[in-house]
């Protein structure tokens, strides 16, 4: 594998309440990525606050922050050569409206708010949001068998 990343992916309240956890997970794990940590939680308003810091001010920060601690989540970390682009590409563009059929968005959601999941868009947001809802001993490190069919002779 060339350049193995991990990402923070979380399944938002809208995901879990509409049945369809199963269905994110799936899309990812049939893509090839390695799922390393996994847990389901209720996101307070300091680690919303902290998680979506980049949002406060905007018009829309405190309905976000409304919305995503208003259920249980799915926090997950993946991992795979270009995981950060990658998850991107399967969950889809913000609006549901600009988002590609096949995507988790394009597919499966409407609104530009209620759009079942999160993916980290950059390494760099990819390793504080990690910090921010795992700790170090929670993500697994183990070798996926199928990775040689994955990745081939990488
Ligand atoms: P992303 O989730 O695709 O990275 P961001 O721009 O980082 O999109 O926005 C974070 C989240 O805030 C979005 O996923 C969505 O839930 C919400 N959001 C973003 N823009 C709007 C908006 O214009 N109206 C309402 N909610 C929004
Ligand atoms: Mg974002």
């Amino acid at each position: 594998m060339k350049t193995r990343e991990r990402t923070f992916i979380m399944i938002k309240p809208d995901g879990v309440q509409r049945g369809l956890v199963g269905e994110v997970i799936s899309r990812l794990e049939r893509k090839g990525l390695k799922l390393t940590a996994m847990k389901m939680m209720v996101i307070s308003e300091e680690l919303a606050a902290q998680h979506y810091g980049e949002h406060k001010g905007k018009d829309f920060y405190d309905s976000l922050v409304s919305y995503i601690t208003s259920g249980p989540v799915v926090a997950m970390v993946w991992e795979g050569d270009r995981a950060v682009t990658l998850s991107r590409i399967i969950i889809g563009a913000t609006d549901p409206a600009k988002a590609a059929p096949g995507t988790i968005r394009g597919d499966l959601a409407i609104s530009v708010g209620n759009n079942l999941v999160h993916g980290s868009d950059s390494l760099a947001s990819a390793e504080r949001e990690i910090k921010l809802f795992f700790s170090q001993e929670e993500l697994i490190d183990y070798r996926l068998s199928s990775e040689s069919w994955i990745y081939g002779e990488e």
